[in-house]
């Protein structure tokens, strides 16, 4: 019998909205997990990737990271990872430090066995280059055998990624799938193989709405009960509080109105995320924002979202505007980084207080690739033709995830990147190689 918690999806060093309490909250949400692998005695914590938000962590959340990792190394608890999109250095990575320092394991192509169950690790690949993994894994001579593996895979939301292809050309015979980078909580079968995600440990975009956890995971002979030999369990973390707030205005309801309707929450130390919509007078995001921490709450963001949907009833009659400005922008050789800064001003699903941080991040995400910032040229191969393409669709996809974000709050905000995302890896592979960023964006 072999007992692990599985998380993923910490991104340590995440300053949410600027805010440094945020930042503090995802290391915290990490001790959490620590703290109660500690106290349930479990056999090892596999951590799915993504253990810190980007790739130049600084030095608080480096420190802090060692510290947890060594309250469990204290405990004897393996830490046992494989590399995020995220966190993916083009040099060694920060895992190799942690790994030489005595305090995790990173999984790979050959069997890290604890108990009766062997590890092994897939580390984030870019869509590009997945054609080359042969999935070919070492033996082991141990009753079970998990894969943990970061990527979006088949059958959850945003899937690129074919697991049961996976699963049919590995050589191992994997009891379960334990993975990271989507962080929307999920368990399902394929194949006989159980493929779970325990979701980020803290919310890293507003459409996490859910409550946080991580799995506890035991392998044995009927662990399940009856002849299953894989159990997983949610655990929920105590996070922070967020307040979705949405206010439908009519006519005459203004700016009162959405406070009466943010005072209905409990806003005490909260993240307060509020979306506007119908009619009404107009009203000021920032006015609405200061309101709310002076109520209590940790931070507030107002994403007003009438003046987009009035737009759209005036263009009903016309040509489509957002077609005509797509046709525009294909025409003008835009790099990479400038189609990124354009969707992210352009798009409906990033509220306008969050435009400035956005393009701010997407540029200095791109900062090392030279060639994200070369024009391209429209029309000349058939890789730009499917750029342009793919832009197109992306247009259509911010419209229906915007509507996506409100009426469910899946990772609405997340498809439209994830579009990005894989368009930069499909035809710019080689600039692009490490960073494999598929879903930046979703968290901001
Ligand atoms: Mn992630």
């Amino acid at each position: 019998m072999t007992r692990v918690i599985h998380t993923g999806d910490t991104h340590v060093g995440y300053a949410q909205y600027h805010s440094q309490v945020r930042r503090q909250d995802f290391l915290d949400a990490f001790g959490a997990v620590i703290d109660d692998s500690i106290d349930g005695d479990v056999d090892a914590v596999v951590h799915a990737g993504d253990l810190f938000h980007d790739r130049r962590p600084e030095l608080p959340d480096l420190m802090g990271t060692i510290s947890v990792l060594r309250r469990l190394d204290d405990a004897d608890i393996p830490f046992l990872a494989v590399v995020g999109n995220h966190e993916s250095t083009r040099g060694g990575q920060w895992l190799d430090l942690f790994e030489r320092l005595g305090l995790a394991t990173r999984l790979g192509d050959e069997p890290t066995v604890v108990g009766d169950t062997a590890f092994y690790g897939l580390d984030h690949v870019p869509v590009s280059r997945r054609d080359d993994l042969d999935y070919a894994f070492a033996g082991h001579g141990v009753d079970h055998a998990a894969l943990v593996a970061h990527g979006l895979f088949e059958p959850f939301g945003y899937a690129d990624w074919d697991t049961a292809e996976v699963l049919a050309e590995s050589d191992i015979d994997f009891d379960a799938m334990l993975l990271g980078d989507n962080h929307k909580p999920d368990v399902a079968e394929v194949d006989d193989t159980w493929v779970t995600y325990p979701g980020s440990t803290e919310r890293a975009s507003a459409s996490e709405r859910e409550g946080r956890g991580y799995n506890l995971v035991t392998f044995g002979p009927d662990a399940a009960g009856g002849d299953d030999c894989v159990d997983i369990r949610r655990r929920a973390l105590d996070t922070r509080p967020f307040a979705f707030v949405e206010v439908e205005l009519h006519e005459g309801e203004g700016e009162s109105r959405v406070r009466d309707r943010i005072r209905e929450h409990d806003l005490a130390d909260a993240v307060v995320l509020v979306d506007v919509t119908g009619g009404g007078d107009p009203v000021t995001p920032a006015a609405i924002e200061t309101f709310a921490t002076d109520e209590g709450a940790l931070i507030a963001r107002v994403n007003d979202r009438r003046e987009v949907e009035t737009d759209a009833e005036i263009e009903v009659s016309f040509a489509d505007p957002e077609d005509a400005v797509r046709e525009r922008l294909d025409g003008m050789d835009l790099s990479q980084a400038a189609r990124d800064v354009e969707g992210a001003v352009r798009t409906d699903s990033i509220p306008d207080a969050n435009v400035r941080e956005t393009v701010k991040d997407r540029v200095e995400e791109r900062i090392d690739d030279v060639a994200a910032f070369e024009r391209v040229e429209p029309d000349d191969s058939e890789g730009d033709a499917d750029e342009n393409d793919a832009d197109g669709d992306e247009g259509d996809t911010d419209e229906s995830d915007a509507d996506d974000d409100n009426a469910d709050g899946n990772d609405a905000d997340g498809g439209v990147t994830d579009e990005i995302g894989k368009d930069g890896e499909e035809t710019n592979s080689g600039a692009r190689d490490g960073d494999g960023q598929v879903s930046m964006e979703d968290y901001l």
